[in-house]
C-alpha cells in the first residue's frame, strides 16, 4: 500500500515545481515525486496540500533537557556573565534530572520541533548516569527516555551518545558538575551495542559524539572511532569544536594547534562528521574543514545567546562547505528563526544584504532552506534529503491563510515565513515518514505533553 499527496507548488532540490504528486510506501519512503501531474491523474485517496509544500528540516544539534531552563538564565549573575557561567547553571540543572523528567521535557520539545518544521533531530546525549554519577541499573535509561519521546512525538532521530572524560585539554580530571557524563571508552562502546536493537527497531540512526577536544583525550578519541567503525562503519560522528575563544587559546597552549587544525591533523575527518559550532577558525581551517566534506553544525540563536561569536559563512561556502542548523540549547526552537539569525548575523558583520543566496537560488530563504536540509540530512546520516524518491516523506505544508503569506506566490510565502512571520508559525501541517504529525498547527499529544513538561520544570526548579 502506498499513500500520496498532491501539491499545487512544492520545493524540490532544484527549486519550485508545480502540480507535484508525492507518493510513498508503507515504510514512509518516497517512491515518486512527479511535477506536472494533473488532478485527473491522481491515485484514489490522494490528499491535496492546503498550501506550498517544502522539505522538513533536520535539526542537527539538540540537548533536549536544556529546553526546561531556556529563558531562565537571562539575568546577570556574576560581574560578567559568559558561556562558562551559563554552563555552571546548566550543570546545576543537569544534576537533578530524572529519566521521567527527561522523557517529559523531550516529548514536549520534539512536538515543538515538529510544529516549527523540524522533522528529525540529532540528539547529542551526554547525561548518562544517576544524580550521584552511578550507572542506572539499565545503563541506557536516559537514552531510552529520549527514544520514547521521539517515538511518541513522531519525530525522526539520530541518537548520539556522548563520550565525556576530562574537564579540559591535557587530561584534567572531570569536575563534580560533570559526574553524570563520564564513561570509559569501552563502556561507551558497550552502550552503543546495547542501544542498537532498540534504535534499529525504531528507525533511529545511532552514531557517537566525542563531546569536545576538552572532554576527550587523543587516545580515547582514536579508540572510540575505531570501535564505532567495527559496530557501524558509516555512522555519524558529531563533536563540539571551537565554539569559544577560550577553548581555542587552551588548545593552542596544550598542543600548539587550534582545535579544528588539531582535529584535521589527528582524525580522518570526512563527510560522516558534523563539526558543531566551528565558530573560531582561521582561513586554512575554513578551507581544510570545508573541503573534508564535514558538515558545519550551526546553531545561530544558541551561539548568539551564549556569546560565542560569528561563523564566517561566506568563507565556509566559498570552499564548498556543507552546513545545517540545530536548536542546541533551545533558546529558540524554529528553523526559520535560526536561518534568519544566521543571515542577519552575516549582514551585521559585513554590512551587506542577502548573503545566503547562491548561484541557483537568488531568494535567500529558498537557498538557505535547501542548503540546510541537505547538510542537516548528511549530519543525521538518514535519508532525509528532501523531496526526492528514496528519501523519507518528511515535509511541511505552509499555511497560506497566515496573514504574512496570504495572496503571495509560493516563493514569497517561504521568504515571508522565514523573514516576516514575526515569531508566529506560518505552518499548517507537518509530515514525517509519510504520516501527518501536525495538523492545522496542532499535535494530538500537545496538551498532555505540555502538562507533563510544565510539571517536570516546576519539580526541577523547586528541588
Ligand atoms: C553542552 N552547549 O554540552 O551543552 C554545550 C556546553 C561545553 C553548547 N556548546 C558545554 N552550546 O561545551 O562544555
Ligand atoms: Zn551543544
Amino acid at each position: 500500500m502506498s499513500q500520496s499527496l498532491w501539491a499545487e507548488q512544492a520545493l524540490l532540490p532544484e527549486g519550485w515545481a508545480r502540480h507535484v504528486l508525492l507518493r510513498w510506501n508503507e515504510a514512509g519512503t518516497l517512491l515518486q515525486v512527479t511535477p506536472g501531474t494533473s488532478t485527473e491523474e491522481l491515485p484514489a485517496g490522494t490528499h491535496r496540500a492546503s498550501g506550498p509544500v517544502i522539505p522538513g528540516m533536520p535539526n542537527l544539534h539538540s540537548h533536549a533537557f536544556q529546553r526546561a531552563f531556556a529563558g531562565l538564565t537571562e539575568y546577570r549573575d556574576q560581574g560578567q556573565d559568559s558561556f562558562w557561567t551559563w554552563r555552571t547553571l546548566m550543570y546545576r540543572f543537569a544534576a537533578r534530572l530524572s529519566p521521567e523528567q527527561m522523557e517529559a521535557i523531550a516529548t514536549w520539545l520534539y512536538i515543538e520541533m515538529l510544529q516549527a518544521g523540524y522533522t528529525s533531530v540529532c540528539e547529542f546525549h551526554y547525561i548518562h548516569h544517576d544524580a550521584d554519577g552511578r550507572a542506572y541499573s539499565d545503563d541506557g535509561a536516559l537514552a531510552h527516555s529520549l527514544l520514547r519521546a521521539a517515538k511518541r512525538a513522531g519525530i525522526g532521530m539520530t541518537l548520539l551518545p556522548v563520550l565525556y572524560q576530562t574537564s579540559g585539554f591535557g587530561g584534567t580530571p572531570p569536575n563534580e558538575g560533570q559526574r553524570r557524563f563520564i564513561r570509559s571508552t569501552d563502556n561507551m562502546l558497550a552502550l552503543l551495542d546495547k542501544l542498537r536493537p532498540a534504535c534499529d527497531l525504531q528507525g533511529v540512526r545511532l552514531g557517537v559524539a566525542p563531546h569536545s577536544l576538552r572532554a576527550v583525550p587523543p587516545a580515547s578519541l582514536n579508540a572510540v572511532l575505531a570501535g564505532l567503525d567495527s559496530i557501524s562503519p558509516n555512522a555519524p560522528i558529531h563533536i563540539h569544536i571551537a565554539e569559544q575563544t577560550a577553548e581555542v587559546e587552551a588548545c593552542l597552549a596544550w598542543s600548539g594547534q587550534r582545535p579544528v587544525q588539531w582535529l584535521m591533523n589527528h582524525a580522518q575527518v570526512d563527510s560522516r562528521w558534523c563539526l558543531v559550532h566551528a565558530t573560531h577558525m582561521d582561513e586554512a581551517e575554513y578551507r581544510g574543514a570545508a573541503q573534508s566534506g564535514a558538515v558545519a553544525g550551526l546553531c545561530p540563536t544558541t551561539e548568539a545567546n551564549l556569546g560565542d561569536g560569528i561563523f564566517d559563512f561566506p568563507a565556509w561556502r566559498s570552499f564548498g562547505g556543507a552546513w545545517g542548523v540545530g536548536s542546541d540549547s533551545h533558546a529558540c526552537v524554529d528553523p526559520a528563526e535560526d536561518l534568519l539569525m544566521l543571515e542577519y548575523s552575516q549582514r551585521l558583520a559585513l554590512r551587506r544584504r542577502n548573503i545566503g543566496s547562491d548561484s541557483e537560488h537568488s531568494q535567500v530563504a529558498r537557498a538557505i532552506w535547501l542548503q540546510a536540509v541537505a547538510g542537516g540530512a548528511q549530519a543525521a546520516g538518514r535519508s532525509v534529503q528532501g523531496l526526492v524518491p528514496g528519501q523519507q516523506a518528511d515535509f511541511i505544508v505552509l499555511d497560506e491563510k497566515h496573514v504574512a503569506l496570504q495572496g503571495l506566490p509560493a516563493d514569497l510565502m517561504l521568504a515571508s515565513h522565514v523573514f516576516a512571520s514575526s515569531r508566529s508559525r506560518a505552518i499548517s501541517s507537518v509530515w514525517t515518514g509519510g504520516r501527518q504529525r501536525v495538523k492545522d498547527g496542532f499535535h494530538p499529544l500537545q496538551s498532555e505533553a505540555i502538562e507533563a513538561f510544565v510539571r517536570s520544570r516546576t519539580e526541577l526548579l523547586s528541588t
